[in-house]
């Protein structure tokens, strides 16, 4: 990212120093999951020493820069501030940071990534007109890092999509019968809770909820619900059975449905994001996924392996309309993580499917696309 015009540029060690604090900050493990950023802000006095810190815990919370702020009082005067974020310049759920700061007497600011949020930038324009020395995209990169998943969703308008698939080797999710709604092996299925856990939103379409009759919450390894359940949104035009599980208060919970009477991915995301919803996982079945696809609004998938063979049975994804081995889709593999075998407990062999290892693959559809949102090598399986 380029400099913001007109504003000047003085990278020295102190700020660096301070960006990769406020950096740290803002990934505090108190944060709870959007649909804010996460932001870290520290005010540096004119020897380049740590006035007050900083950092956003969540919508409706104070900003970072309001919250360093706060704690410095009149010592701000005449600091500079070392943001992540361009400061807002918008009332929203709190004031805009860029007059408080400009009323607190702060001399300059240095932020990271510039706010891609077209209801909240500006920020920077306000401080500059105000005669505050004002520098951009200090460790930029590592900012847009902090948060790929609301980044993605503010540029492009809408939310994330990640496809979660479950499939054997010869690309079914189910057997003939209906016999298997899960193909994987309990690593796996665990795994896809985490996976659950990280996005806001899970979709389905009207078809899974009739056949399978999904939950859809987010559980621990004891079938617990967690205690922030994603939305649970169904797609489709048809209506929904009010016998269905995920329709059931008792089962939820905690968590909300929501049914889009829509076919059009594009205008399901577009009433998702509304929603401040950033971060969707497609989760069956293959005519959604299909949709999906055909629509280029898959932006990364993971799939679950299990060593079996069916022959016969669902397909993980629906008619792509794709005839000839040049029009195949090959996204790009990111990461391959093998999910180890259950081991005999008290002398009991684990049940066939938890006996052989499952392959999870993570995948993104372009080149250059490489910035998952869940590095997934972390070590989180
Ligand atoms: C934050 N925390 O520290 C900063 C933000 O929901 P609101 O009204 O609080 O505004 C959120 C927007 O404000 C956010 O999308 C971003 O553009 C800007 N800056 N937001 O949540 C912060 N500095
Ligand atoms: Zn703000």
């Amino acid at each position: 990212m380029g400099l913001t015009t007109g504003l000047t540029r003085r990278d020295d060690a102190a700020e660096r120093a301070a960006m990769r604090r406020a950096l740290e900050l803002a990934a505090a493990p108190d944060v709870p999951l959007g649909p804010n950023p996460r932001v870290g802000c520290v005010l540096l006095d004119e020897q380049g020493r740590t006035v007050a810190e900083g950092h956003h815990r969540g919508a409706g919370t104070p900003h970072a820069e309001a919250e360093a702020l706060a704690r410095a009082g009149e010592a701000a005067r005449g600091t500079t501030a070392v943001v992540t974020l361009e400061p807002c310049n918008h009332t929203g759920r709190t004031g805009p940071c860029a007059t408080a700061l400009v009323l607190a007497g702060v001399r300059r600011v240095v932020f990271a990534q510039a706010d891609p949020n077209p209801v909240a930038a500006g920020g920077a324009a306000t401080l500059a007109a105000s005669g505050v020395d004002v520098a951009a995209g200090l460790l930029a990169d590592e900012a847009r890092a902090l948060n790929p998943v609301w980044t993605f969703a503010v540029e492009h308008g809408r939310p994330f999509v990640t496809w979660k698939l479950a499939a054997t080797l010869d690309g079914r999710s189910a057997a003939a019968d209906g016999s298997s709604r899960w193909v994987s092996s309990r690593a796996a299925r665990l795994d896809a809770h985490r996976l659950r856990a990280r996005c806001d939103t899970m979709l389905v379409g009207t078809g899974t909820v009739a056949v399978d009759d999904p939950l859809l919450t987010v559980r621990d390894e004891q079938d617990r619900p967690l205690e922030r359940q994603p939305l649970r949104a169904v797609m489709g035009e048809r209506d929904l059975d009010p016998d269905r599980r995920i329709l059931d208060p008792r089962l939820s919970g905690g968590a909300e449905t929501v049914h889009l009477r829509t076919r059009d991915p594009h205008a399901a995301l577009g009433r998702l994001f509304a929603r401040d919803r950033q971060h969707v996982l497609l989760e069956g079945g293959p005519t959604l996924a299909a949709a999906f696809l055909r629509a280029g609004l898959v932006d990364e998938v993971v799939v679950y392996v299990a060593p079996m063979l069916l022959g016969a049975g669902l397909s993980a994804v629906g008619d792509l309309g794709i005839t000839t081995i040049a029009d195949a889709w090959r996204p790009e593999v990111i990461d391959i993580t093998v999910l180890e075998p259950a081991q005999p407990v008290d002398g009991q062999p684990p049940d066939p499917a938890d006996r052989q290892p499952n392959v999870r693959l993570t995948l993104a559809p372009t080149a250059g696309r490489g910035t998952s949102p869940h590095p997934q090598t972390r070590g989180d399986s």
